[in-house]
């Protein structure tokens, strides 16, 4: 935790979580219906609505667009009473709208809150991203080196051959000179086709088997991620990628002068935060929303970078209506 900010109210975290498990529970009900647009405006009303009623004097930073493209939670809405702490909301109300449409693993609801100013103000452009778990040598791999020496010097720190090594990868046209390259190491490569705040927060749990994330993402989703490993250990490094006038004029206005700048993970999330998420189909992180006993069944995972704390809540909804 840097001293700089202060630390924000522990009950803020379960506060968190209890909007992401409305909007889980909510976006939920629109799982394998091949309506990607329902879903994910489920998730944003519910997030919306629970987030004003907290106190809190938020305001989002990372959200839905800018006020003119999204009506709900864009970028510079106030959000929660006005009563409470500054901090800066980063939202992916629904963070695999396709994964939910196609009941596909993966699909999760996500929100950070952080200290007033002290998350990276992205613009709804690509961020080339790396990032490896926690108990690592710092700077291990890099988001300058070439993906051999990347997957070579991780294989060497954890004490294993580059055949042992897993990265996980958006499948998309634009990675498969990465996917080659990592693949000729001798290494595995995990595809996702969405959903890569969870690719990088699988870095961190040895059981997903995932050793590294790896590949051009979404920018938003990429401080989201920043704020998980924050409060959950791991390195990660991000650098913008920008594809047009348009878009470095975009990024100029959130504040980006250096178009070129990586952005280490203490730049990205620079405060005291807090990162919650709730699984709405079953993936590496969390299960999904369960159908059980006349209610729902929901799984949230809340993490604060003061004190290191992750909690996951195994939490049981016997009265839905209210979510309605
Ligand atoms: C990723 C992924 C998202 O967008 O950031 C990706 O995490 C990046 O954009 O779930 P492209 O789809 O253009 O590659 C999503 O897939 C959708 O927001």
């Amino acid at each position: 935790m840097t001293a700089k900010t202060p630390n924000l109210n522990r009950m803020l975290a379960l506060e968190m979580g209890r909007v992401t498990e409305r909007a889980a529970v909510c976006s939920a009900l629109w799982v394998g219906r091949g309506d990607e647009k329902s879903a994910d405006q489920a998730a944003v009303d519910a997030m919306r609505k629970e987030l004003n009623v907290l106190d809190i004097d938020g305001t989002v930073v990372i959200g839905e667009g800018e006020r003119d493209e999204a009506p709900m939670l864009y970028i510079g809405e106030s959000v929660g009473t006005g009563k409470g702490p500054k901090v800066d909301i980063a939202l992916d109300p629904l963070e695999g709208t396709t994964l939910t449409a196609k009941a596909m693993p993966n699909a999760m609801t996500v929100l950070a809150a952080a200290a007033g100013g002290t998350l990276l103000n992205a613009p709804d452009t690509y961020m080339d991203k790396i990032a490896v778990g926690g108990g690592l040598p710092a700077g291990v791999v890099d988001l300058d080196a070439s993906p051999a020496d990347n997957i070579n010097s991780l294989a060497k720190a954890k004490g294993v051959k580059p055949s042992d090594i897993t990265a996980c990868i958006l499948d998309r046209p634009r990675h498969a000179d990465l996917i080659r390259a990592v693949r000729e190491t001798g290494a595995r490569v995990t595809l996702i086709t969405d959903g890569d705040i969870a690719g990088v927060i699988a870095t961190t749990d040895p059981e997903t088997g995932i050793d590294l994330y790896i590949g051009v993402g979404g920018a938003p989703e990429g401080v989201l991620a920043a704020a998980a490993l924050r409060c959950i250990g791991g390195q990660m490094q991000g650098r913008l990628v920008t594809q047009s006038d348009e878009q470095k004029a975009r990024a100029a206005k959130m504040g980006v002068k250096d178009f070129n700048k990586k952005f280490e993970l203490n730049e990205m999330a620079s405060g005291d935060v807090i990162f919650a998420a709730t699984g709405v189909t079953d993936g590496w992180l969390l299960d999904g929303i369960h159908h059980v006993h006349g209610g729902v069944s929901t799984h949230t995972i809340v993490m604060r970078s003061a004190t290191g704390t992750v909690r996951r809540l195994k939490s049981f909804h016997y009265s839905t209506d209210k979510f309605k």
